[in-house]
């Protein structure tokens, strides 16, 4: 089916104009691609000749659809507990060795049954493509035993399956060391590294992730993990300087990490390592804001390094747990200090690059016919606006959604 979408206002995110803007703008889809966009006054008419099915977007603003690049959707329980400790003025490091925190949610999902964990990832994940999300990663991480990462990850594929929505999964089996492994981390990477190659020849896993930190593995343990990711093939990425320096950036810049992820600590040599790199980082604005940190990561030098910048809810039951992507627009910008520009362009190209894809991101011919349709007047008001939803419809693979 050859569509032809007109009357659309585009931030394509692609070209020198600020936005990639195209004011009249046209797109025709070919299938689950697009064929062409551009200014309708300048519409090929052999393209024109072929179009079966016209669309009048009525002059709304259309951009990509949106990425979100790193989530823990899969789990089992919630901690609001955890989170009225936190405010009693309890440190999210001490909760976390006292067996709560992530110990406490990897009991609640291996409690769960697949079904269970299905039907509760599904319910967030709708939120998240309530707001214009049409590719998703979903981090495994909360079962931390074979059986339970295993069925954590097929949980991901199938939301891919049954909800309208691209989903990429990773394995994070070094999250936490679980209890039946206590004061024996390196044995837990190993077992971490066999079970790797198990459900990576399974089909479970596009990435594999790390938390490398003082509560986390030490990066000793991390590059471990990473050498036999390397050795399946897999490509790498991090939770890295999230609450202390552990020069962990460095270190997976070394694997060639797809992203570092939270970086509130990341020091200079983290930076010059992700320009060498190519790594892109993950900023991750509600885990800050949930956590009331006070060091932001450092945008500006990461901005003159040229480091190509992604946001992303990082959804999970103990530190971000919110499913609002477009909310991390707006605190990108007010925490952080991106130009809402940077942050659409976080959620979209940068995002997708995040994940290795280069199919998506950017509304240009080749790409994937993934878009959204706001009910907004400039994308700036993406960001502007928090706690409001403008989006009016979802196209994904060509066909229109919602
Ligand atoms: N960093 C985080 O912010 C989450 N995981 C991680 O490695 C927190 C996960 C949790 O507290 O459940
Ligand atoms: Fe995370």
């Amino acid at each position: 089916m050859t569509v032809l979408w007109t009357n659309a206002r585009i931030a394509s995110l692609s070209g020198p104009a600020p936005w990639g803007w195209i004011e009249q703008g046209a797109l025709i889809s070919q299938a689950e691609r697009l064929l062409w966009v551009g200014p309708a006054a300048d519409l090929p008419a052999e393209l024109l000749a072929n179009v079966e099915q016209r669309h009048d977007l009525g002059g709304a603003v259309v951009t990509p659809g949106l990425i979100d690049c790193h989530t823990h959707l899969v789990y089992a329980g919630q901690r609001s507990a955890e989170f009225e400790q936190c405010l009693q003025g309890v440190a999210y490091e001490d909760i976390a060795r006292a067996g709560g925190g992530i110990r406490a949610t990897v009991a609640a999902t291996r409690a769960a049954s697949e079904t269970e964990l299905f039907e509760l990832a599904a319910r967030r994940l709708r939120y998240l493509l309530a707001e214009g999300v049409t590719t998703v990663e979903i981090k495994s991480g909360y079962g931390l035993n074979l059986a339970t990462e295993a069925a954590c990850l097929r949980v991901a594929r199938r939301l891919g399956v049954e909800l309208d929505v691209e989903v990429r999964s990773t394995f994070l089996g070094a999250h936490a060391l679980p209890p039946e492994f206590t004061g024996r981390p390196d044995d837990y990477v190993s077992a971490v590294c066999d079970w790797m190659a198990r459900l990576h020849a399974d089909g479970l896993v596009d990435a594999v992730d790390a938390f490398c930190e003082g509560i986390g593995f030490t990066p000793a343990q991390t590059r471990r993990v990473f050498e036999a990711a390397s050795a399946l093939g897999l490509p790498v990425k991090l939770h890295a300087e999230q609450l202390s320096d552990q020069g962990a950036t460095q270190l997976a810049c070394e694997f060639k990490a797809l992203s570092c992820d939270h970086l509130e600590h990341l020091s200079l040599a983290g930076v010059q390592a992700m320009v060498a790199a190519g790594t892109v980082a993950v900023l991750l604005p509600g885990a800050y804001y949930f956590l009331r940190e006070t060091q932001a990561p450092p945008v500006d030098a990461l901005r003159a390094g040229g480091v190509p910048i992604a946001i992303s809810t990082d959804h999970n039951p103990g530190t971000s747990p919110t499913l609002s992507l477009l909310l991390m627009l707006n605190m990108a910008c007010t925490l952080f200090r991106l130009t809402p520009e940077e942050a659409l362009r976080g959620v979209t190209v940068n995002a997708a690059q995040a994940l290795g894809l280069h199919d998506r991101g950017q509304l240009v011919a080749g790409q994937r016919a993934d878009f959204c349709v706001w009910d907004i007047e400039h994308p700036n008001e993406l960001a502007y606006f928090f706690g409001r939803n403008p989006l009016r419809q979802v196209v994904r693979a060509g066909v229109i959604r919602t």
